[in-house]
């Protein structure tokens, strides 16, 4: 659904909905034409039909987040803060949801406005290289992911500015959207 800014600055806590009133649904076709996939395996039995996408999509590394404090440690306050910094990545980001629920937000590229997408277990969904995105726990305040990854994992954020917007890969992720 469209994330309502106005919301937002009234009650500036991420954690929240955020919707507006009525809801704006954003179609799965929609995130599609942004490059974002975002389907759904059952957790019961999720492990084979995971590998074989996996293996598919030449997905060669896995590890598992847990978001909370306990998961976290220290460093969770550092992470959820750096989790919600608007960036990008230069590689694919690859979630598939085993335990709690959280928010990504997706810039649309058309409006540079936000498409928040609500993920719980099961969940698989995989950003493009070059979108401008964040995350967020939600409520629950706890999620379980699994991360794949293409190659070695290298999870640099590239935080937004003038210099990620010339960043060969937001380019070439602006091509793949603006046709
Ligand atoms: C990320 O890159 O933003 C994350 O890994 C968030 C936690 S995964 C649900
Ligand atoms: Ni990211």
């Amino acid at each position: 659904y469209r994330f309502n800014d106005a919301s937002y600055v009234k009650n500036p806590d991420q954690r929240l909905a955020h919707t507006y009133e009525p809801e704006q649904l954003v179609s799965v076709e929609a995130l599609d034409r942004l490059g974002v996939k975002y389907w759904s395996i059952p957790i019961q039995g999720w492990e084979p039909k995971i590998d074989a996408i996996a293996a598919e999509r030449a997905y060669k590394n896995r590890d598992l987040i847990n978001v909370t404090k306990e998961g976290l440690g220290e460093l969770y306050e550092s992470k959820i803060k750096s989790f919600f910094e608007e960036h990008l990545h230069e590689d694919e980001e690859i979630r598939y949801i085993l335990d709690g629920s959280g928010y990504f937000d997706v810039r649309d590229f058309q409006t540079d406005s936000w498409i928040r997408i609500g993920v719980v277990p099961g969940d698989l969904l995989v950003l493009p290289a070059g979108i401008y995105h964040r995350f967020t726990l939600d409520h629950t305040n706890a999620i379980k992911a699994l991360r794949l990854f293409q190659d070695e994992p290298k999870w640099i954020p590239y935080n937004r500015s003038p210099e990620t917007d010339r960043n060969p890969f937001r380019q070439e992720y602006a091509k793949s959207v603006s046709i």
